[in-house]
């Protein structure tokens, strides 16, 4: 139904910001897509992707219009049109064909995360085929952040209350191009006489406006956190009420801490000393926010890292107090996507649940008792490559493209080719739909019905299908739910798992009582009534009740209770692995313009952003004799695969550290890889470990790396697209 010409309130959601937007219709057609400056959350702050390249990629030529059939070999690039009863019933039977030549664990699911709805649709899915097995980018993302949080008990993530902070703790994050809403606010606070600390090796904009900046050596912030903590107990600068009664564990933390004195500290992360006790003091003197990012995430230390600051918060009582980190609420009875997850209606029975892939090695993330319930993605890669511990012979693939974004690209790719089955849902064809056998067409954030939760803002939020879908294409709860409905009459009891009638049953549901859904539709936007600071009555999720700076849990698996630094990889080095690999790689630094590999094809934005670069110091320009503009191949140590990149000469990143982006493939390049094994870094980059021990991470950051020149003619690309 084609809704009246108007300005509707909804929220975009191209990315977990959640920014408040007004979309335009008119004649069906949407003409604009803005910021919404009624919005409590994101207060009138959007960016260039919810302004253009949503529209753009909605009505974009390039778009899949209908479902379709592979017509000859994998990756040819020779597809069919067919109906969605063709391409549904079609799955249906060549998922359950798996099934029953190999077991329900066969077949695997892959999606971004469970923050959207398509990554409780995917995990479901595979639970109603007797499947434990999905995966999710979490382990790349914010994984280490979130099993932190967890075990410790603060339930802190995204609750950052930077608008009314005194300082700001900056870790890891490139808010300026992140996360506009979180930049505006830092913006505002600043001019309201906030301190920011930021902790990055690389001087990024907020380093740039910081009173403190800390450049550490990538991997080495644990030392900085737990020297921080050391200052503040000497100096009795602690929250001591709030840690007596609502933390367990302050006097291991302390003896741990005492190791790492801001001397010591200093050496181990090559910032001054003085620098972290006037950093000590300032956090301390609060109210003072931890803004953290993937930068210390993503990490095969990742979780411990967090640990050390996730302490930090809590032992200066910064934990549900304004102008600190807020602890997430919910409206009454409301579900979020993860919440689904861990309803026992929907579960495994626990036999089953523990045979996902991982599960064993990462209990915490994967199987019956993992927080995610997700699989450890390399166990799966492995499992499909070997059939060990048992044959994956089909995958579904929803909202995400692993061929670009995992690590180890050529190994990625052998494995979805290796399938018996590959399914992919997407927008545009991506080097991972192209070697599919079914590709379905997926509808943008103007066409499809959302809610989520924004903890910072503590609202709901709704984005509005104010158009209708183009071509043929249909949300993930819709041909999931048909999907299912289909594996339903071929005996398959999927009604368990997809009880909803429509999308607004589901919604409905997830909503609980408590949200005014008229509201909600009408504003983009609904509040709910929510305290701060009631501990007493919200509790800790531990097993002490507490903040546990001294973690149980983890004891209980045998992982260091207290957070713990490790040496940065680069520094586990041999002399001659140090003469070879001279250097220290970071990858991942976003673009304003591109959302990991989305909108490549987008020609405003390959304006803007022309060439995957990679940031080389004048000082390393120059020993190497580089010049700004030349390409190069970049390696990393003990791994075979280079990609190639343009070199940025800039001050930005630290002499001996080189900086990219991540995400480049090359859409208007023939053949199924698109560019993914040439201007991709993840085709330089392992994915076999070393292992975060809780979450399964791989080192994404840190990394020993050397850099060579590239020949003209190996050069990959020129400027136009
Ligand atoms: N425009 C745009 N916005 C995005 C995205 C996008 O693709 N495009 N992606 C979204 C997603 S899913 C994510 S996860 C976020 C990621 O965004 P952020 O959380 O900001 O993470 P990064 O940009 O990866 O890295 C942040 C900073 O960490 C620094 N860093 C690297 N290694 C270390 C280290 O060892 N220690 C410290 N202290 N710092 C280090 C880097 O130099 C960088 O400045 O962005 C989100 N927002
Ligand atoms: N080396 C290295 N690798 C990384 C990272 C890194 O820093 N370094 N970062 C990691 C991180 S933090 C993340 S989150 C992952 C991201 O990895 P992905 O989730 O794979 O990245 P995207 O490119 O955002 O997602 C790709 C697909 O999402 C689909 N999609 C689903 N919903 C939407 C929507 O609403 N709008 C649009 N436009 N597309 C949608 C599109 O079909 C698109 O093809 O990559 C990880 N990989
Ligand atoms: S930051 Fe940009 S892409 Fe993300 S929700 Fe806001 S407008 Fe959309
Ligand atoms: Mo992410």
């Amino acid at each position: 139904m084609i809704k009246p010409d108007g300005i509707y309130p909804s929220t975009c959601w191209e990315c977990s910001t959640r920014c408040g937007s007004l979309v335009t219709l008119e004649n069906g057609h949407v003409t604009k897509v803005g910021p919404n400056p009624e919005h409590p959350g994101s207060k009138g702050a959007f960016c260039v992707k919810g302004i253009r390249a949503l529209p753009e990629l909605t009505y974009s030529p390039n778009r899949i219009g209908s479902p379709m059939r592979r017509a000859g070999a994998r990756g040819s690039g020779q597809w069919d049109e067919i109906s969605w009863d063709d391409a549904l019933e079609e799955m249906a039977d060549r998922l359950l064909a798996v099934r029953a030549e190999h077991g329900p664990e066969a077949i695997i699911g892959a999606v971004s995360s469970a923050f959207f709805s398509r990554g409780a649709m995917v995990a479901l899915l595979m639970r109603s085929l007797g499947s434990p097995n999905w995966m999710m980018n979490q382990d790349l993302c914010g994984g280490c952040r979130a099993l932190s949080d967890k075990v410790t008990g603060l339930g802190i993530v995204g609750g950052e209350d930077v608008e009314n902070t005194r300082c700001a703790l900056i870790v890891g994050r490139n808010p300026s191009a992140a996360d506009p809403v979180q930049w505006m606010a830092l913006k505002r606070a600043k001019k309201n006489g906030a301190k920011f600390i930021v902790i990055d090796p690389a001087q990024t904009p907020a380093a740039k406006l910081a009173d403190i900046w800390l450049r550490p050596k990538p991997g080495s912030d644990a030392a900085i956190a737990l020297a921080m903590i050391n200052v503040i107990i000497k100096e009795n600068l602690l929250d001591s009420e709030f840690v007596e009664k609502w933390t367990h564990g302050f006097e291991d933390l302390e003896k741990r801490a005492a190791d790492y004195s801001p001397n010591h500290a200093a050496r181990l992360s090559g910032v001054s000393a003085n620098d972290i006790i006037e950093a000590a003091r300032l956090y301390a003197a609060g109210p003072s926010c931890f803004v953290s990012g993937h930068g210390i995430d993503a990490f095969s230390n990742g979780v411990q890292t967090f640990r050390a600051f996730h302490c930090l918060v809590a032992i200066t009582g910064n934990v549900d107090r304004r102008g600190g980190n807020l602890r997430v609420k919910r409206p009454r009875g409301f579900r979020n996507y993860i919440d689904i997850l861990h309803d026992p209606r929907f579960a495994l029975p626990p036999p089953v649940a523990e045979k996902a892939l991982g599960a064993d090695t990462f209990p915490l993330w994967a199987g019956s008792k993992g927080w995610q319930t997700s699989v450890h993605n390399p166990t799966a890669l492995d499992a499909i490559l070997t059939g060990k511990p048992y044959p994956v012979r089909a995958m579904y693939v929803s909202g995400v493209n692993i061929a670009v974004t995992y690590p180890d690209t050529r190994k990625v790719m052998a494995a979805l080719r290796s399938l018996d089955f590959l399914a992919v849902a997407s927008h545009m064809m991506t080097p991972t739909s192209e070697i599919a056998d079914i590709v379905l067409p997926k509808t943008t954030g103007l066409e499809e019905e959302e809610i989520s939760l924004d903890p910072s803002a503590q609202i709901v939020c709704y984005t509005n299908p104010v158009k209708t879908p183009e071509g043929k294409a249909r949300s993930d709860f819709e041909f999931t739910t048909d999907l299912a409905r289909r594996l339903e009459t071929r005996g398959i009891d999927t009604r368990k798992f997809f009880p909803w009638k429509n999308s607004e049953d589901f919604n409905t549901y997830l909503l609980g009582d408590e949200i005014d859904w008229d509201l909600l539709k009408r504003q983009g936007w609904a509040p709910f009534a929510y305290e701060i600071a009631n501990f007493g009555e919200a509790g800790f999720k531990t097993p002490s009740r507490k903040i546990e700076l001294r973690s149980q849990i983890l004891d209980d698996i045998g992982i260091d209770p207290l957070p713990a630094y490790q040496t940065p990889r680069a520094e586990q080095t041999t002399p001659s692995e140090q003469k070879n690999f001279p250097l220290i790689l970071i990858t991942g630094a976003r673009e304003r313009t591109y959302h990991h590999s989305r909108y490549r094809d987008q020609a405003w934005a390959r304006r803007i952003s022309p060439f995957p670069l990679l940031q080389v110091h004048p000082k390393d320009a120059t020993q190497m004799a580089l010049a700004d503009g030349d390409w190069i191949a970049v390696e990393t140590l003990g791994f075979e695969g280079s990609c190639k990149l343009k070199v940025s000469v800039s001050t930005e990143t630290d002499a001996g550290t080189v900086r990219t982006g991540m995400g480049w493939w090359l859409p208007e390049v023939e053949g199924p890889e698109k560019g993914a094994l040439d201007v991709n870094v993840n085709v330089a980059l392992s994915y076999g470990g070393p292992w975060d021990p809780v979450t399964g991470s791989a080192d994404t950051r840190g990394l020993p790396c050397r850099i060579t020149p590239l020949p003209e003619w190996e050069v990959p690309m020129q400027e136009t697209v």
